[in-house]
């Protein structure tokens, strides 16, 4: 097991931001003006492929030279924010995030994966989105503080300390309703995720992850037959990890097929049950929250199909992604 590093690297030029980044595990900071927001709406429609559907980053994609494209554009035009807010990092990659309207574009509760040693880095998502969040259109909601809850190695073959309660936990996460060209600056290790957009409109999201300027990459991946219940295997990458690894969509619980071997690390595999919530978060209710928000959108979608089975199947479709695990 490792321990979290007592003051974290510092990444942000103001103590504020830094602060409220070490303390919650995000700051939100205004970002993109809106001939920038134009730009990189203009870039995504140029360059995307045709055939994207419900939840799509651009880092899914099999056609490389799309991520490599989006990734140059993104960051040229958020060149001038990262600079005005950030120092001692390396960027390391642009994605655009989006979301299709429709029952199939939820990302569910989640951390992300673990890309560095986090005894000593921190990885950092700068989270952008194109369009005024409302809970209706694919708002991100998070849980604040609870990157610092236990140090983890997280990737697709690992288990999460809060399966045990994955549907529970949904009701503890806060929306955080960003404005168009607003960033959310948040840890990977924050629990997070986001609901179907219900809208008619797309979500675009830019997401810039950077890190201190001195991190290599990490993987980590968990075989329980091979590892047993006090191990996992940890990878080194290399900087193009995140234009080259063909895994994301596919195979994901696999062996990578890329990068080093360090051999195996100890974990302890940690897990919280429901009175470990109760006991340390305010709850939000985000179910209600969202559901609330979705019956105007089922009347909009009742004009259009002139019946219900639709959006019973929507909601049917929601509810499923909620209570998936
Ligand atoms: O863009 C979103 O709504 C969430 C994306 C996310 O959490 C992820 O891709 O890991
Ligand atoms: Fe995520």
């Amino acid at each position: 097991m490792f321990q979290f590093p007592d003051k974290m690297l510092r990444v942000f030029r103001d103590e504020q931001h830094q602060e409220s980044f070490e303390k919650d595990g995000f700051v939100i900071l205004p970002f993109y003006t809106p001939e920038e927001i134009k730009t990189l709406e203009e870039v995504y429609h140029r360059l995307h492929p045709v055939d994207e559907k419900g939840f799509f980053p651009s880092t899914f994609s099999q056609n490389k030279d799309y991520r490599h494209q989006a990734d140059t554009e993104i960051r040229r035009v958020g060149k001038r924010s990262v600079e005005k807010y950030c120092m001692d990092i390396k960027e390391v990659f642009g994605a655009f995030i989006v979301k299709s309207p429709g029952a199939d574009s939820g990302m569910c509760v989640h951390q992300d994966m673990s890309l560095v040693d986090e005894s000593r880095f921190t990885g950092i998502n700068i989270w952008v989105p194109l369009v005024d969040l409302t809970i209706e259109n694919g708002a991100i909601f998070v849980l604040p503080k609870s990157h610092r809850l236990f140090p983890t190695y997280r990737g697709s073959s690992i288990p999460e300390f809060f399966s045990p309660v994955m549907n529970d936990i949904i009701d503890y996460l806060q929306p955080v309703l960003v404005k168009a060209g607003e960033a959310v600056f948040f840890d990977q290790s924050i629990i997070h995720f986001s609901p179907p957009n219900y809208s008619n409109n797309i979500r675009i999201v830019t997401n810039t992850y950077i890190t201190h300027q001195t991190t290599e990459y990490r993987t980590f991946y968990w075989n329980k037959e091979q590892h047993g219940n006090q191990h996992l295997e940890a990878f080194a990458q290399d900087n193009n990890f995140m234009t080259n690894f063909e895994q994301f969509g596919d195979n994901i619980r696999d062996r990578p097929k890329v990068g080093k071997s360090l051999g195996l690390l100890e974990y302890n595999f940690p897990s919280i049950d429901k009175a470990f919530l109760e006991q340390n978060f305010p709850k939000s209710n985000a179910r209600k929250l969202i559901a609330d928000a979705l019956p105007k959108q089922k009347e909009n979608k009742v004009q259009h199909t002139a019946g219900s089975t639709q959006t019973t199947t929507l909601f049917q479709k929601f509810r499923n992604l909620f209570e998936r695990v």
